[in-house]
């Protein structure tokens, strides 16, 4: 098909100029096109064939070894005033972001081919969705967006000669960390990302466009682009309540969203439905409620720990056309990594590249891994066995609760309701995750994440809060807020609770509180469960330990008050005053508690 879109055609124009690539491919969306740009990187060996017999249409992808997970140091959003940025984010102008980036740009695809991806986030030509169009030199980035997102032939169509679309310009360059950018440009809707080939870096649909550029769009079309999970539960009587849940990076949105109902609940006749599993669209409908789509149309799913125990939808979903990226690969041309399905096999080429066995230690003496701790599974949405029958549909699903969660190994029980929308949008915005000592950070280090996008939004923090409050305040059915914790320990550092698909016994709760049939106990926090409001049928967990789970230390909350003031401080006077009053009438609850 012709592009007859004459901006589009100026803005390739100029880029191709910077940059020079030998040669211009436009992306159809065609199955041909996905063979053909296979071979190709089989031939240069930016991917490797799997196993057809075992992993039919799957392929095999490894990044070069400092370039392994998002960057934050070098993500910045370039505003021509820095207080629109915020105090979250990291700023320069736009001038001196396209003075920098261009620098590296400059002749860096001379001898490759620059390929033109036209994609929609969002099914084509629904009143959600965006367009963008994304320039890149690399086939990998090429195939993981066929699986993401929407594009195509179809979508340039749709585009016709003078719609909007987000400019995204990617460049490989020398994936020199040193000369590395990941640029947003909100005021003339276009990213620049070069240096990089990795996942959220260079997939620029997703978190660059679909969260960073979209939240700004967003605040200004008076709609949401959140870091959440969408699902359906599916009560007996056949009633399907969705939820949106933003949980930081690595919390569980990937699990929740596809969780397997325990056999106590499933009796009962519970089933899930998977609508998304990292972004949440939501628009106010004219019933007055909130509705969402998810703007992907794939998964990108962490592998380290997904097995057929704790995700076996996932482990179903990645077993065709999946391109799986730094994990190890195995001598019979299949994957594997820790924590995943089947025996530890006893050698394999790592995800550097190296020859493995299980025995190796690094100079630590610590084992040495097969699979990257953030390695990936790309995997198209429909091959989930609980994907939504309502993922194409054009005004998505209308929600129920929001749900927010973070990593707490003290402090949250296992879920409280708010009180109230700016009490919910208060709960969010103080969100915060921890980690154990085996994953990152000192032990027990709190990282205050707002509504788990601390590296997503792309204008002043302060700003968004007042959009979320905005937001409420236009709703005449607003969903009901509540916080999760799945991640509460003993005096031991066990989990208090079994998590995964036990979770489903907290949703149920969550969703009988939206149809106001649960009981719940207020506390200066937010309503909680009472012990024989949540349905325990089929699990052995001793009433002790459900009364630790729930329970709140007070002296622990006022601590934890000093420090959500102490965040607040960054934000100044850009701290809308409902929040600053959410946080004092919540002293004050606590401080009249017995
Ligand atoms: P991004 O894709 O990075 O945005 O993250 P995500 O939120 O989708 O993360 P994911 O679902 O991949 O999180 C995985 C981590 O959470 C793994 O360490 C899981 O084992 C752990 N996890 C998920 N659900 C539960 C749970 O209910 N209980 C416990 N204890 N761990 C869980
Ligand atoms: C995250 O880090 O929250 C992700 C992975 O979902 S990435 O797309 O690489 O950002
Ligand atoms: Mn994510």
């Amino acid at each position: 098909m012709k592009n007859k879109h004459k901006k589009l055609d100026a803005w390739i124009k100029s880029m191709a100029a910077m940059c020079k690539p030998d040669r211009m491919v436009w992306i159809t969306g065609s199955d041909e096109e996905k063979e053909r740009l296979q071979k190709e990187a089989f031939a240069t060996g930016e991917l490797i064939p799997l196993n057809q017999k075992k992993l039919p249409g799957c392929v095999y992808h490894r990044t070069a070894e400092n370039d392994v997970a998002r960057t934050e140091n070098l993500t910045f959003i370039c505003t021509s005033k820095k207080r629109d940025a915020g105090p979250t984010n990291n700023w320069m102008t736009p001038s001196q972001g396209y003075a920098k980036a261009g620098a590296i740009f400059k002749n860096s695809m001379q001898g490759r081919t620059m390929y033109v991806i036209p994609f929609s986030m969002g099914p084509v030509g629904s009143p959600f969705s965006k367009i963008g169009v994304e320039l890149t030199d690399s086939i990998y980035v090429v195939l993981n967006m066929r699986i993401m997102t929407h594009v195509g032939t179809e979508v340039l169509k749709h585009l016709g000669s003078n719609g909007v679309f987000t400019k995204c310009l990617h460049g490989k360059a020398e994936r020199d960390i040193n000369r590395r950018l990941i640029l947003h440009f909100p005021e003339d809707n276009a990213i620049w990302s070069v240096g990089s080939g990795y996942g959220g870096n260079v997939l620029l649909g997703k978190k660059c466009m679909a969260l960073r550029i979209a939240s700004y769009i967003g605040r200004q079309e008076n709609w949401m682009a959140e870091h959440m999970l969408i699902m359906g539960v599916e009560k007996p009587n056949g009633h399907i309540h969705y939820l949106a849940a933003a949980f930081p990076s690595a919390c569980g949105k990937t699990n929740l969203a596809m969780l397997v109902p325990p056999q106590g609940l499933r009796t009962k006749g519970y089933k899930i439905w998977t609508v998304g599993d990292d972004i949440s669209w939501m628009r106010i409908d004219s019933d007055g409620a909130l509705w969402a789509i998810n703007p992907e149309t794939g998964f990108f799913g962490v592998a380290p720990g997904t097995n057929s125990q704790t995700n076996p939808n996932a482990v179903k979903t990645a077993k065709q056309n999946t391109i799986f990226t730094n994990v190890l690969l195995k001598p019979d041309k299949t994957v594997w990594w820790e924590d995943g399905d089947g025996p530890t096999p006893s050698q394999g080429m790592d995800w550097r590249g190296r020859p493995w066995n299980p025995k190796m230690v690094d100079e630590q003496g610590k084992p040495v891994k097969g699979a990257q701790a953030n390695s990936r599974f790309t995997s198209p949405i429909k091959q989930c066995p609980t994907s939504s029958f309502r993922l194409e549909h054009h005004h998505g699903v209308p929600i129920s609760a929001i749900i927010f969660g973070g990593w707490r190994a003290s402090l949250a029980p296992l879920v409280y309701q708010a009180f109230s929308w700016p009490h919910g949008v208060y709960t969010g915005a103080t969100m915060a995750s921890e980690r154990t000592a085996a994953q990152y950070g000192k032990q027990g280090e709190v990282r205050r994440d707002p509504m788990a996008m601390l590296p997503f939004c792309g204008y002043n923090m302060g700003d968004y809060f007042k959009h979320w409050l905005k937001m409420g305040s236009s709703m005449t059915r607003p969903p009901e807020i509540f916080h999760v914790n799945w991640f509460r320990t003993d005096k031991n550092g066990e989990f208090l609770w079994p998590g995964y698909g036990e979770n489903l016994r907290v949703l149920e709760w969550i969703i009988d509180r939206c149809e106001h049939t649960a009981e719940a106990e207020k506390t200066p926090i937010g309503y909680i469960p009472t012990q024989r409001s949540l349905d325990m049928t089929g699990l052995q967990l001793p009433p002790e330990k459900i009364t630790q789970l729930l329970s709140i230390n007070k002296q622990e909350w006022k601590n934890e008050l000093d420090d959500q003031e102490m965040f607040f401080s960054r934000f100044g006077k850009d701290l809308p005053a409902e929040l600053r009053e959410e946080l004092s009438a919540l002293r004050e609850r606590l401080n009249n508690s017995r």
